[in-house]
């Protein structure tokens, strides 16, 4: 099936042997199926795995998180409470921390941070390590995918060496493949079974078992040349997220000067029946993916003496974005007489985006940073996350009452959660900046709101 991508020189049946036993494992169900990191991607695959009769061993180095699994508490809101305690308790899925179980297990799934150093350099440290350990007890016959959003080149050029020097040799003693993990968090249309799944091997056999692996779960899987190709692909989407995001936000910047309404252009142009997509301004660009995974493609380019501007640009907007939302709230309070360093203000929201309780790399947090070194005080609301420390900032979310709301000089909504009642909000706020446009439905009173 996937000889069109074998080598003229391809290996003797040895590896086909080894090929057939695990393929064998995978489509009856008995291979043992382990995922390394247990968070947002692991834990919902796991639950996927599991439900259609695979063993699942998860290994994390969170002692909490593998406490909490082991008892059956979901903690990750993409995945029903109920099918994860009945999984746990009819012992289809449990967790370790340690790596002394690899040997039991036919199929290796990673999908640990790949985060960037502060100087935007990317950090292989959890994917090294795990490669690490994994290779302490590797053995012929397993599948290693990675999943985790990282850099063309990773898996084949950073993985495969240290998983080889075990004198075993990738696509014939065991098989090595990236299939980028595609979650949306929060979206209720796309789960981890009807999201097109990119497979690519370190040679052919390692296609064609990751792609047996995956198929047993996914709906469509999508199978490309190379592991490299893959890695590619996300971060490809990725990039093109963060490029059309900073595209809207500079409109918004640009809108800021002509005194046009941003919104009600781009909602103007998205009635274009054909050739766009919809983006939006708002107050910066958070979460642990698109401020972050493009970076990992700019830094691998300059290998190849390239310069992916594009990135770049779309990193410097994006990132200057809470400073903008800061100077527009300084302007909106000296329009109404407040002085900033008297200004009380009320943020509404600190999820890096709505409906989620995350607030990785948020945006409305850099904004807080920035109001309490200029405001008189500053308190946030966020029906999500009740507190939060990041940055040096410790903070508890302050209840919306109306009391709250009517004391603020200004309120900011930097968050659109959805059961905010911004309607409730407006009748009751002395003046609101809007980041997301979150009144949009809001008829009544509306000389109170100021739009990004
Ligand atoms: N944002 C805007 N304007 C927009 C869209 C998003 O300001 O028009 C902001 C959001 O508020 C948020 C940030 O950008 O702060 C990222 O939002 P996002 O939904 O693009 O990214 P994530 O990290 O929640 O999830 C994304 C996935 N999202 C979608 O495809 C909609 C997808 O890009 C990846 O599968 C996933 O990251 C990942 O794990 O890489």
């Amino acid at each position: 099936m996937f000889d069109q991508y074998l080598t003229a020189n391809d290996a003797p049946s040895a590896g086909r042997s080894v090929l057939a036993a695990l393929l064998a494992k995978i489509e009856n169900r008995s291979a043992v199926v382990g995922v390394v990191g247990l968070g947002y991607v692991g834990l919902p695959f796991a639950v996927e795995k599991g439900k259609v009769g695979y063993k699942v061993i998860g290994i994390d180095q969170s002692a909490d998180r593998v406490a909490r699994l082991n008892r059956g508490e979901n903690y990750i809101p993409d995945v029903k409470d109920a099918e994860l305690k009945t999984l746990v308790a009819d012992g289809i899925i449990r967790a370790v921390s340690g790596y002394e179980i690899v040997p039991e297990l036919d199929v290796i799934v990673i999908a640990v941070p790949t985060p960037l150093t502060k100087n935007l350099v990317p950090d292989l440290q959890y994917v090294e390590n795990v490669t690490r350990e994994l290779a302490k007890y590797l053995r012929p016959g397993q599948l290693v995918s990675l999943e985790s959003t990282t850099y063309p080149g990773t898996t084949d050029e950073i993985m495969r060496p240290v998983l080889e020097q075990t004198g075993l040799k990738v696509d014939q003693d065991f098989f090595l493949a990236h299939s980028p993990e595609r979650v949306d968090p929060g979206n209720t249309r796309y789960s981890t079974k009807n999201t097109n799944k990119i497979v690519g091997g370190v040679g052919p056999r390692s296609l064609e078992v990751a792609v047996a692996f995956y198929r047993q779960t996914i709906d469509q899987v999508v199978p490309v040349s190379s592991a490299k190709a893959a890695e590619l692909v996300k971060v490809f989407e990725n990039t093109f997220r963060a490029v059309n995001i900073a595209l809207v936000n500079e409109m918004m910047l640009l809108c800021d000067r002509m005194g046009l309404n941003v919104w009600e252009v781009l909602e103007a142009a998205f009635t274009k029946p054909f050739g766009i997509m919809p983006f939006f301004p708002g107050p910066g660009v958070g979460g642990h993916c698109i401020p972050l995974d493009p970076h990992y493609l700019e830094w691998k380019a300059k290998e190849y003496n390239f310069n992916t501007h594009f990135i770049a640009l779309a990193g410097e907007i994006n990132r200057k974005m809470p400073e903008f939302v800061v100077d527009k709230a300084t302007r909106t309070l000296n329009r109404l007489g407040v002085a900033t360093t008297n200004a009380r203000v009320l943020v509404l929201g600190v999820a890096y985006k709505k409906d989620l309780d995350d607030c990785r790399e948020s945006p409305a947090i850099a904004v807080i940073e920035r109001l309490q070194k200029i405001c008189h005080s500053v308190d946030y609301h966020d029906p999500f996350v009740a507190e939060f420390s990041e940055h040096g900032v410790n903070m508890k979310s302050v209840p919306l009452r109306e009391d709250r709301v009517a004391n603020a000089d200004l309120v900011v909504i930097t968050t659109d959660h959805s059961q905010v009642d911004y309607a409730w909000v407006v009748s009751h706020a002395r003046h609101l900046l809007d980041t997301r446009n979150a009144t949009r439905n809001v008829k009544h009173q509306r000389e109170k709101i100021t739009l990004l």
